[in-house]
Formats: structure tokens, sequence, C-alpha cells
């Protein structure tokens, strides 16, 4: 037999030793489309074997948010409640730790706790490396996605009618998309999971809703206006654009790039400060340059290699100058680069 499937009939073997006991499922905190599908599949997977299964899931992301108000899929908040009260009445419970492994990855306090005072604690995960100890049963398989693992888990269970859930099956691919970037990371074992989802599920809608998240009108326009006022600067083969908007700041800066720019900034003048959106795909981390200027003047800032924010006081310098001071330390920058 395939090595993957008799550790998912094994793993599946040990949850069933534990039935009497209620199941948390824990995803990692800024769970992304794979977290959520497969905590919300392998909970209906655990209930249609009779065991009681919560998803522990609080804060939303705005991305996975916004695709469960699209999709119309359950956030889950009730099942917090019921988690509260298992902890408040101080039943016994065990613990899932879903798509990743390494509880050190927790900072809620509260949620370690929970992770610690359970019973037993088991992974499902597909990241290589890291391999948990005291744990009761582990599966991790070398897939793309923990959607994979949990289609695998849901056909070794004999509970296939489960994919007559949409909302199941529309997680499933959904957390298959994301996770391999639209295919980009598949393997066959994805395309088999893929051929079974699709049967059932409505691709189509989930590749839209992925791939064309609904945007308000107001920042529709002002993603355009923001392209509309842009200025092109040219440094060798690079192309900045620099432009000013009232709002969603952020969201212009990544217009700009998916339109072909390789930096872009972007300006919003509020009443009493500056709030500057920087993007780039270029090898220079613009995080830093945001947090040195933000220091030289007395503003906040910083953020990643691709992608930072800044926010001065309008007292302290001029629009102009501050789009002059940005540019030329991102050209220091690129220099000293080559
Ligand atoms: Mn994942």
């Amino acid at each position: 037999m395939n090595k993957n499937l008799s550790e998912i009939r094994y793993f599946l073997k040990r949850l069933l030793e534990e039935k009497e006991r209620p199941f948390i499922i824990v995803p990692h905190e800024q769970p992304d489309m794979d977290a959520y599908a497969s905590s919300l599949a392998l909970r209906e997977l655990l209930r249609s074997l009779e065991i009681n299964a919560y998803v522990y899931l609080t804060k939303l992301p705005p991305e996975l948010l916004s695709f469960i108000t699209h999709g119309e899929f359950p956030d889950l908040q009730g099942d917090i409640k019921q988690i509260g009260q298992i902890i408040r009445q101080s039943l016994p419970y065990n613990v899932v730790l879903i798509d990743f492994s390494d509880i050190k990855r927790i900072l809620s306090e509260e949620l370690k706790n929970i992770i610690v005072n359970a019973q037993k604690v088991y992974v499902i995960d597909h990241h290589r490396g890291f391999r948990p100890h005291n744990l009761n049963a582990a599966l991790i398989l070398e897939y793309p996605s923990t959607s994979e693992i949990i289609t695998d888990m849901i056909i070794e269970a004999n509970l296939a009618h489960l994919f007559d859930n949409t909302l199941i099956t529309n997680a499933l691919i959904a957390g298959i998309l994301y996770d391999t970037n639209f295919f980009y990371h598949a393997i066959p074992h994805t395309f088999e999971a893929m051929r079974i989802l699709s049967k059932k599920g409505d691709y189509k809608k989930v590749w839209r809703i992925l791939r064309i998240p609904e945007k308000s009108l107001p920042e529709k326009i002002a993603r355009i206006k923001g392209a509309q006022r842009a200025e092109i600067i040219r440094i060798d083969d690079i192309v900045v654009l620099v432009t000013e908007i009232g709002s969603y700041e952020s969201s212009v800066a990544s217009a700009l790039i998916s339109l072909g720019a390789d930096l872009t900034i972007v300006v919003s003048e509020k009443k009493t400060y500056y709030r500057v959106s920087g993007r780039s795909r270029l090898d220079i981390d613009l995080g830093e340059i945001f947090s040195t200027i933000a220091r030289q003047l007395g503003g906040s800032g910083g953020g990643h290699k691709g992608a930072a924010a800044l926010i001065v006081s309008t007292e302290k310098i001029s629009k102009d100058k501050l789009i002059s001071i940005l540019l030329t330390s991102i050209i220091e920058k690129l220099k000293k680069r080559t």
C-alpha cells in the first residue's frame, strides 16, 4: 500500500481511540486559506465520526475574512464559545495542531495554555523539517498543502459523501489553490485531490474569489486615480512610480506593481501627517529604508523587504521634500547593490 495512505490510516485509528473527549482544532495564528480549509474539513470529518470537534479561530486576517465573506463560508465563531465553555468547566479535551507543528509559533498566552493543558496533542501538517516531540501522534506528509492531506483522510475514513457539502469541497479547493500558488507548486497528488474535489465543488467560483477579490467602489477608484496621477521615474532600466492619493495607499501601491512598476511610492496627505506606502520587487530592503527615514524625521515606519509604510508629521517636512528624500535613499541603495 502507498506509504502515505498507511500513515493516514494509522493516524485516523489513533484519533478514533480518543472518541470520548472533544477535539479542539488549532490552526496557526494569522491563518491562511489552507489552514482555514483544513480546520473546517477536519471538524466535519471528526463530527461524522461522532467526535465533538471545534475550531479555534479568533483574529481573521483581512484576506481570509474577505474570502469567508464572499464565499459565504462559516466564520466558526460559534466554536469559540463552545471552546470557552470546555475551558471554563475544566473538561478534558484533545488538541489537533493543523497546518503547523511548532508551538513556538503561537504568541497568544491563552492559546498556548489551551494547547499545554490538552490531554493529548496531535499534529497534521505538510511543512518539512520540524518534527515536534511530546506529541501523541503526528501526520506530516510532504504535500504542497494540508488541504490535500485532509482530502485523503476523508477518503480513507470512507466519508467521501462529505464532498457533497460544497462548503467543505470549495474550502479545500481554495486551500490547495492558495498554498500551491494556483498549481505552481503542485505535485501529481495535488491533481489527484483536485480531480475528486472539482467534481463536487465549484472550482471557477473559488478561483474568482481568490484571484479577483471584490473591491469597494472607493478602493477601485483610488487604484485607478493613483495610476492616472503616477509619475514615471526611470533609473537605468528600473521603473519607479510615484503617486498621491487620498486613501487606500497600500492597495494603490500594490496595484502599481501589478501594472509593471519595479518600485512604487504612494503618498497620502492626511490632516496632520503623511502616510507613505511603498512596494518593491527589487533586491533592496524597503522596510529598512523607510524605518531609517522615519527615525530621521521623528515619524514611525518600517516593514518588510518588499513592502513598507511610513508616517511623518506634515509639520516636519513638505510633501515634495519627503518624496525626494525617499527617492534619494532608494537610488543610493540601488547603487550599493551593484
Ligand atoms: Mn499550508
